[in-house]
């Protein structure tokens, strides 16, 4: 299915009104909002290709019907997401969860939705069929150097890949780690991951980076051989220039102070990318913004500043992806909400009165801090983030179109009710 550019138009023209008021309500109230508004047009989130389908836990899963059954479905769904809101314009595969089978037709269809490829992810968390051998213990930490070794080949397997499609980097979230005390020697572990990483460094082309990715715990429940940013920051620092630490939204321990985190990372050089979600527990992946949107305006405040200290391009100096799972909701849907919720703290965070905030720190003012922070953070800025759309020609209401113009209905007509699409 495909919208058309006049279904946009029409949808478009029937808010612009109440659109409008709003916009130029806060126009007026608000400083540089052009500038706000340039800067949102340009920013754009990676949709990960395993999260087009419905997710599950191990309790249950419970399809929605009209999953994408393929890459190029994938793709596809991707692009209708790009055309409500023109801020998804990049697919960050999982390999071998989305193994392109045709390179140049892949790339073909991805030029036809205007597309780009984000982040190659590789996969050494499962068994495959017909693999050699088993990841249970592990696979770069793994005792074994034949199972290291075949992490490692698979690793650049996927990075080869990733060349073929135009893509600059990789993500490694490992699972390795232990279940129980005793089972792993943490030195050895960390000093076999680190080898195997190194090995992966070296088959990076020139321009690549490559992204290590921490989690606290899950599927091991004791220890995880990349379990927070210190441990990753030690491997990218020890790796050299071309990696960097990941953050994950949800990877962390309860309250752990994620802004902070981010604004060190960024200070060192060493923030790469981002998958965003939320969680209420643990790696809950649930939508962006929907558990605690406050946090995410924080994290958006130290990145935005961060980034300006160095004077980094905000589209394009770190990797933005979306990393969650839907178990209730449709995906699609689920994702548009995502994307917004993204754009609202990024707008937020550009709103920031940063140099007043400054002074404030300086006359250890904390109120005037907390007034200046909520004061953004308590702006409507959905009608900037919606006008940013509407120049790009995307839908005002991407999540209301998308309903309007019953797309899962149609997705179910095309590919059916029992599909399943490959992921989490
Ligand atoms: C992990 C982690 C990785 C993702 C897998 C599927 O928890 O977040 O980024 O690739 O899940
Ligand atoms: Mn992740
Ligand atoms: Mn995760």
């Amino acid at each position: 299915m495909k919208i058309e550019r006049y279904q946009i138009e029409e949808h478009n023209s029937k808010l612009a009104q109440s659109h409008q008021r709003k916009f130029e309500f806060l126009t007026q109230d608000i400083q540089g909002t052009e500038d706000i508004v340039q800067k949102l047009m340009k920013f754009q989130i990676a949709i990960p290709s395993w999260a087009l389908g419905t997710g599950g836990t191990r309790f249950g899963r419970f399809s929605g019907g009209g999953e994408p059954r393929s890459l190029e479905e994938k793709m596809g769904d991707i692009g209708l997401l790009h055309q409500l809101n023109q801020s998804s314009g990049a697919i960050s595969l999982h390999i071998p969860w989305d193994i392109p089978q045709n390179i140049q037709d892949i790339k073909a269809l991805a030029a036809q939705y205007g597309l780009r490829f984000d982040a190659m992810n590789s996969n050494t968390f499962q068994d495959q069929p017909g693999q050699e051998q088993s990841y249970k213990f592990g696979s770069m930490q793994h005792v074994d150097k034949a199972v290291r070794k075949q992490a490692v080949d698979h690793n650049i397997e996927v990075i080869k890949q990733g060349v073929a499609l135009g893509s600059d980097s990789l993500t490694v979230w490992l699972a390795d780690g232990s279940s129980f005390p005793g089972q792993l020697n943490f030195r050895r572990a960390f000093e076999n991951t680190l080898e195997s990483l190194q090995e992966i460094y070296a088959a990076l082309p020139e321009d690549w980076k490559v992204f290590v990715e921490y989690k606290a715990f899950e599927p091991n429940f004791y220890s995880t051989t990349v379990g927070d940013w210190g441990q990753s920051l030690l491997y990218a620092n020890k790796l050299g220039p071309k990696a960097y630490t990941l953050v994950d939204l949800g990877h962390h321990l309860p309250n752990a102070n994620i802004e902070q985190i981010v604004s060190l990372l960024l200070m060192e050089g060493k923030l790469g990318g981002f998958h965003f979600n939320d969680s209420k527990y643990g790696d809950d992946d649930l939508t962006a913004g929907s558990v605690k949107p406050y946090q995410l305006f924080l994290i958006f405040n130290e990145l935005v500043a961060g980034m300006d200290a160095k004077g980094m391009d905000h589209a394009s100096g770190l990797g933005w992806m979306i990393d969650a799972s839907h178990n209730v909701k449709d995906p699609l849907e689920d994702l548009l909400q995502s994307v917004e919720a993204i754009m609202m703290a990024y707008a937020q965070a550009l709103l920031v009165d940063k140099q007043g905030l400054e002074e404030a720190r300086l006359q250890n003012d904390v109120v005037r801090c907390q007034e200046i922070l909520q004061n953004a953070f308590r702006t409507d800025v959905r009608p900037l983030v919606a006008e940013a759309r509407l120049r790009a020609n995307a839908a005002l209401n991407p999540v209301g179109l998308f309903r309007e113009l019953q797309v899962r209905e149609k997705l179910i007509g095309e590919r059916g009710y029992k599909t399943v699409a490959t992921g989490l």
